[in-house]
């Protein structure tokens, strides 16, 4: 007998659904964890993920995906994930491995993330830098702007914090592009916490600044990543903008054809992710937020969050899965 869930209801269903899919990506990457393979390890993330993916009672359209379509045989953009006889229509942002490199020399913070949203709702970001900007939860709007310099938007933090500038800890990728802007955080008096990989973690830190240690983020990353982060915020309640950094025409040409009309926008998290949405990420390898995957004999331990942006619930799962030869292959 077919089951009538309210639309609301299945909204809930699906957060913990979702759980379900970033631990499974998590688990496959994680036994190639240290294994100097970066592309092996992307490729298990990628296929358990889409088939836990298709298991959900949506009709999903991957919109941040690994790619464009000929680039990658999983999860490009445009493809539909769900089951087909599923009605709820949903928009899909993934990052089955958030931190390849890292993965690959077993080096702290890659996750398993995914984020799903109302049908048409998430930006079709290129696969182009995104210029960021974020601030945890608590803070008035606009408090910090991507277009002020570094050293006001130090000040502005560390006044609202109620701590001088030394006490604010900026986390930046680690990247020659970053410079300047690294210089005038350390002028300021800030202390700069540089990061390798995995930006899509890199922001969800400033979400909790007691925990992580971080309390803003700023430079540029990817784009994809950078949408499926303004997700999480959203649902966190923290604060960000971004703007693409399209520098060529090629890539205007591909943003515009990806229905980006003014290249120069500055979108704050609310433009990234227009409607209600869920996010989930399981830690692969340990890090300031989620811890790895840990293999036992015959258990494997994962550890979660999942947020919900319709409550603001956040959700830290701690799950322990039977070594079942099903948990791989099913
Ligand atoms: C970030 C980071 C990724 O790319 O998006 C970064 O999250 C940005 O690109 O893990 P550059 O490496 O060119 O700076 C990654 O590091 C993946 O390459």
């Amino acid at each position: 007998m077919a089951i009538n869930v309210q639309p609301q209801l299945l909204d809930r269903i699906l957060s913990l659904e979702i759980v379900r899919v970033t631990e499974r990506a998590a688990v496959s990457a994680a036994r190639l964890r240290g294994r100097g393979n970066e592309m092996a390890a992307d490729q298990a993330a990628v296929d358990a993920m889409r088939r836990e993916l298709n298991k959900l009672p949506i009709r999903g359209t991957v919109v941040i995906g690994e790619g464009e379509r000929d680039e990658t045989p999983m999860l490009f953009i445009g493809e539909m994930v769900g089951l087909e006889t599923a009605t709820t229509k949903v928009d899909i942002a993934v990052d089955p491995l958030d931190g390849t490199t890292l993965c690959a020399k077993s080096l702290p913070g890659a996750i398993a993330t995914m984020a799903m949203a109302e049908a048409g709702t998430l930006l079709n970001a290129p696969d182009v830098y995104m210029e960021k900007i974020a601030i945890g939860p608590g803070y008035p709007r606009g408090l910090v702007d991507l277009d002020a310099p570094p050293e006001e938007n130090i000040a502005a933090l560390a006044k609202a914090k109620g701590v001088p500038p030394a006490n604010i800890t900026a986390l930046v990728l680690d990247r020659p592009r970053h410079a300047d802007l690294i210089a005038a955080l350390r002028k300021v008096g800030a202390a700069v916490r540089l990061f390798t990989d995995g930006d899509t973690a890199g922001v969800i830190h400033t979400a909790d600044p007691e925990g992580t240690g971080v309390d803003i983020y700023l430079g540029s990353g990817g784009a994809p990543e950078g949408v499926l982060a303004a997700a999480a915020l959203r649902c966190i309640g923290g604060q960000m903008q971004g703007r693409l950094v399209l520098d060529t025409d090629e890539k205007k040409k591909r943003a515009a054809s990806m229905g980006i009309k003014d290249p120069k926008k500055k979108y704050d998290m609310h433009d990234m992710v227009r409607g209600d949405c869920l996010v989930s990420a399981t830690g692969v390898t340990d890090g300031s937020f989620l811890r790895g995957v840990r293999f036992e004999k015959d258990r494997i331990y994962t550890h979660t969050v999942v947020m919900r942006s319709a409550t603001g619930t956040v959700r830290w799962i701690d799950a322990e899965h039977r070594e079942l030869k099903k948990f791989y292959l099913d």
